[in-house]
Formats: C-alpha cells, sequence, structure tokens
C-alpha cells in the first residue's frame, strides 16, 4: 500500500463547546483550544477534528450551518481561528473543520430565500415537493424522529426535506449551481491551511427524487429515511466528482461519517483512489445500536463485539485505513459501554485503549477518553439538552417505559455522555469555565480530572501518553497486517500485527478470572498490570493486556 502522509499519526476529536471555555460565558471557545495545545501536543495527537464552529442556531450543535464562511462568535473570531493554524503547525499538528453539506440551517440564506420562493432559483437548492393524497410525500422517519417532510409556511400542501432535525433542510445535490457552492467554499477553507475534513453524514446526500413509500419499520408507520438510502444507487458518482473538485488538489485528508455502505464497495470508498483517506469503523457502535429505537437496543456483547471488529479489521486489510474509535460525540463514553461492569476501573479503561488502539487503521481518541470519562448520570430529562436525546425518551415513553425507565436508557445511549464539559482539574466546574457550563458537568469530575492525572504515573493519561508514544515507536503498528489471535478463547480480545520485523502480540482479558494464554512471549513493550511470563505461556490477570513480541512462528 502506497504510504500516505498521514497513515502513521494519531488523530483525535475537539468538541469545542465542551472543551475549554476562555472567557467564562459557559461555553467552549477557539482560545480555550488555544491554551490546551501543548496539552494534546505532549498526548501525542497529531490530527485535530475540530466538530462544527460556523456560525448557527445551534439546533443540533453546529450541524445546522448558517453561515459556511465564518467562525460563530460563540467561539471566537476568524483571526483566532487562523492562530490555531499558525501555533498547530508550529507544532506539526494538523487541523481538521466538520464539513457538514447534507444539509444545512433553515437560518442559512440560502433556505430563506427558498423559502420565500420555492419555485425560484434557490427552491432548487433544496427538496421541495407536493403532498401524495392529502399526506406527506413519502413515509420517511427523520433521524430525529418524525416525518422527514414539513410543510412550507404559507403554501398548501408543498413541504420541504429534511432527514436530522426540521431545521436542517437537505440539499438538492442533482443541483449544479449547489455543488459549485460547495466546492468553493471547500477550496476556500483548504486555501486557508486547513488539512483537511471530517465529513458529515455523506452517504445521505444521494437521494431517490421519486421519493418512495417503503414499508413500516415502527410503530409510528414510518420508515427510516436511510431504506431510500439503502435503495438508492450512484452515490459514487457524486463522491467522485466532489473529491476531484476539491480535496485532490490539495493532498487533503479527509474522513467520512459513513454508515449504510454496501460492504463490496469498501474499495470504492477508501482504496488507494477512494472517494476518502479514511473512514470511521461504526462496525462497534452498530453492534449495540441496531435498531432507531434505543430502548430495544440490545447493548454490549463481548462475543459479538469481538467478532465485528475482526470481520471489519480483516474486510479494510489490503484495501485501505479504517479509523478506531470508542466513543465521540454522538456516542456514550466508551469506558462505560465496551467494558462489563467488573472493568470499569483505570485497568480496564487501559485495556480498552490498547485494544482499540492498536489496531490496524487511524487511531481516532475523543476528547476526554484519555482520562476516562464515563457517561454522565442526569438526575432527569431537563437536564439534557441533545435534540436526538429527547426524541428518545418520548419514543421511549410512547412504547409505554416509565419515565425512570426513559430516563435510564437516556443514561445509557445519550449523545451528551460524551458532551459534557471536559474534565481539567478538581476545581469549580472542573476547571472548565469560571462561568455556568452550558450542559451539567459530570459530578465525578473531583476524582475523574487531568491535573490530578498528570502527576500521577499509573494514571490513565500518563498510560495513554506511553500507548501512543509505543505505537508511534514501531512502523509494524501502522503499516503491519491484523490477525486474529485467541478467537476461541472466552472474553479474550487478541490480535497479531505483524510485518518483516515484528511479531506482536497483543492481548486483552476482559474476564473477572485470569487466563492463561498458549504463547511463547518475549519482550514485553507495554502492560497494564502484571503479566505471568513462562516459556510457553502467558497468564494475564482480570482487566489485564499486554502488548508482546512473540516468536515469528508462533
Ligand atoms: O451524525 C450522523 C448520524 O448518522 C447520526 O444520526 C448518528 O447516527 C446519531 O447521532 C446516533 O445517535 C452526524 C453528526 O455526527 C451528528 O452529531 C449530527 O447530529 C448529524 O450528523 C446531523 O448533522
Ligand atoms: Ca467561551
Amino acid at each position: 500500500m502506497k504510504q500516505q502522509w498521514w497513515h502513521d499519526k494519531v488523530a483525535y476529536q475537539i468538541y469545542p463547546k465542551s472543551f475549554c471555555d476562555s472567557n467564562g460565558d459557559g461555553i467552549g471557545d477557539l482560545a480555550g483550544i488555544l491554551s490546551k495545545l501543548d496539552y494534546l501536543k505532549e498526548l501525542g495527537v497529531d490530527i485535530l477534528w475540530l466538530s462544527p464552529i460556523y456560525p448557527s442556531p445551534m439546533v443540533d450543535q453546529g450541524y445546522d450551518i448558517a453561515d459556511y464562511y465564518g467562525i460563530d462568535p460563540r467561539f471566537g473570531t476568524m483571526e483566532e481561528f487562523e492562530q490555531l493554524l499558525a501555533e498547530t503547525k508550529k507544532r506539526d499538528m494538523y487541523v481538521l473543520m466538520d464539513l457538514v453539506i447534507n444539509h444545512c440551517s433553515d437560518q442559512h440564506p440560502w433556505f430563506r430565500k427558498a423559502l420565500a420562493d420555492p419555485e425560484g432559483e434557490y427552491g432548487q437548492y433544496f427538496w421541495f415537493r407536493k403532498g401524495k393524497n392529502g399526506q406527506v410525500p413519502s413515509n420517511y422517519r427523520a433521524y430525529f424522529g418524525g416525518s422527514t417532510w414539513e410543510p412550507v409556511p404559507g403554501r398548501e400542501d408543498l413541504y420541504y426535506l429534511h432527514f436530522f432535525a426540521k431545521e436542517q433542510p437537505d440539499l438538492n445535490w442533482t443541483n449544479p449551481k449547489l455543488k459549485q457552492e460547495l466546492y468553493d467554499m471547500i477550496n476556500w477553507w483548504l486555501d486557508k491551511g486547513l488539512a483537511g475534513f471530517r465529513i458529515d453524514a455523506i452517504i445521505n446526500i444521494q437521494k431517490d427524487p421519486d421519493f418512495p413509500d417503503y414499508p413500516a419499520d415502527g410503530p409510528d408507520g414510518l420508515v427510516a429515511c436511510t431504506t431510500m438510502v439503502d435503495h438508492v444507487q450512484g452515490v459514487g458518482q457524486l463522491l467522485r466528482e466532489l473529491k476531484e473538485q476539491t480535496f485532490k488538489k490539495h493532498d487533503a485528508f479527509t474522513i467520512g461519517e459513513v454508515f449504510n455502505m454496501k460492504d463490496e464497495e469498501l474499495a470504492e470508498f477508501i482504496g488507494p483512489d477512494g472517494h476518502f483517506s479514511c473512514m470511521f469503523d461504526f462496525a462497534p457502535h452498530s453492534q449495540t445500536l441496531t435498531a432507531y429505537t434505543w430502548h430495544t437496543a440490545p447493548g454490549w456483547d463481548f462475543d459479538a463485539w469481538r467478532k465485528v471488529t475482526f470481520e471489519s479489521q480483516l474486510q479494510a486489510q489490503g484495501i485501505g485505513f479504517k479509523s478506531n474509535i470508542i466513543e465521540n460525540h454522538d456516542e456514550p463514553r466508551g469506558a462505560s459501554r465496551y467494558l462489563p461492569e467488573y472493568a470499569r476501573n483505570e485497568a480496564g479503561i487501559k485495556m480498552l485503549g490498547t485494544v482499540s488502539v492498536l489496531l490496524r487503521g487511524l487511531p481516532f481518541l475523543y476528547q476526554g477518553q484519555e482520562l476516562g470519562m464515563r457517561n454522565c448520570p442526569m438526575e432527569s430529562v431537563e437536564e439534557y439538552n441533545d435534540i436526538n436525546t429527547l426524541d428518545q425518551y418520548q419514543v421511549s415513553l410512547q412504547a409505554g417505559l416509565t419515565p425512570e425507565e426513559a430516563l435510564e436508557v437516556c443514561k445509557t445511549f445519550s449523545r451528551d455522555n460524551a458532551r459534557t464539559p471536559m474534565q481539567w482539574n478538581d476545581g469549580p466546574n472542573a476547571g472548565f469555565t469560571t462561568g455556568t457550563p452550558w450542559l451539567k458537568v459530570n459530578p465525578n469530575y473531583t476524582r475523574i480530572n487531568a491535573a490530578e492525572q498528570q502527576g500521577r504515573a499509573d494514571s490513565v493519561l500518563s498510560y495513554y501518553k506511553q500507548l501512543i508514544a509505543l505505537r508511534k515507536s514501531l512502523p509494524v503498528f501502522t503499516w503491519g497486517s491484523f490477525e486474529p489471535a485467541f478467537a476461541d478463547r472466552e472474553l479474550v480480545m487478541a490480535y497479531v500485527r505483524a510485518d518483516g520485523d515484528h511479531r506482536i502480540l497483543v492481548a486483552a482479558n476482559f474476564g473477572r478470572e485470569p487466563v492463561t494464554l498458549e504463547a511463547a512471549v518475549g519482550r514485553i513493550l507495554l502492560e497494564n498490570l502484571p503479566a505471568a511470563v513462562e516459556p510457553e505461556t502467558v497468564t494475564i490477570p482480570s482487566c489485564g493486556v499486554i502488548v508482546a513480541e512473540i516468536e515469528k512462528t508462533a
């Protein structure tokens, strides 16, 4: 595989609103990020992805963009953004913006003009359709609940399409003018010195202009709008053109947020000449959230998780790089999700981090992961802000759950679990702000915070620094092959990374009891708890993980 500049990097997602507030308004900002660049550099991360900081009414926390060329004043100024580019460059770091181009905000001038004259020029930037037999044009359910079709105020029987909130109208990618506007905007940012983009919800841009109905898949009589995405062909053509017109000219790094891709299309997406540099691996996530409704989700199952992770790794091998994550701003915290109850401690969290970061692909950390931040136990539904959570709370109630049970569902799955403020120290508001934080601080901040962990050699943070340094110290972790290991052993997550110079075993014991593996282990490169090495075996304690050289023939 041809080596790319970003292959051996480690990436980190910043959720700006919750990272660090410099001026006491309770909202994280660019000046806050600037003040923490040395912290990030010391951690060892190279590529920073910023969730959206464009001007936005924040109906969906900035994923509803009202001006693609600006910085929301809540986050700072364009000068500060340029300063961020300069300061990261000095530190050999790279910045990615979030590219949200499936939809924009209903406050974007394009949509204001479109609503005023749906038959006019800007009406063609969106999807307007007449109703069918006095009903909405089709039976699609939006991601955040309800119909994807919103009536146009003052117009009888005319609707516009929104896959997400009604304040996020979908853009019409069959319109060459719209596409050109987006390409110009992307090139404008890349000319400024961005390294690339994380590309939001991109698989949704191809629509079936007939908007056919599909059989309902829920008690609301609707069907997930993604069913249409699953059926429609042609997104590849759009993505090829997007790349040709923008990213390719700048050798930009792009990471696609892609759900609903057809498996056989992987090479087309992330192969040597793929649509994107890289794609998030959502296989582990998909194992625990299989349907639209959170309250029916099966929850984490070790065997299923190991199986889908192995399959996904093997599928990408020889094709390209996926990006491995245990959490992001849409997901619960990995430490509260991919570990059995008895392993939700520092040892278990280090173990989970190790098996994730050393997988084949680009590791993407999410802010606070390096501290082992956990889900936030909200006390009532009023404490949630996220639009998706508030919808799922209602969905649970409608399905007959009690308010207490519905709250439990939110505690498990809410997107706000990972959006609570970053925990810097044990002072007021975890050192995130001197004002009132926009979202509750997780009460565990007195125990779990960066300041405490920075001063402690066996902390999760100290361990993550070693882990990232280890990954970067040997090419085998970047370019080596991936082989599942001990796949028949209960609660053992193990694999081998190998190249011409090394065979390295990564083995983790998710079980409650010690486990003995038949492996002739040589030098141990990293472990979180002491393992017992014998000539032909190694015994790993509960919640232990080892990274060790093994015999070439093993
Ligand atoms: O997410 C796209 C997406 O598919 C989400 O609906 C995801 O499945 C959901 O959050 C899981 O509960 C992206 C962004 O990451 C998300 O924050 C935005 O809300 C969404 O796009 C709309 O822009
Ligand atoms: Ca602020």
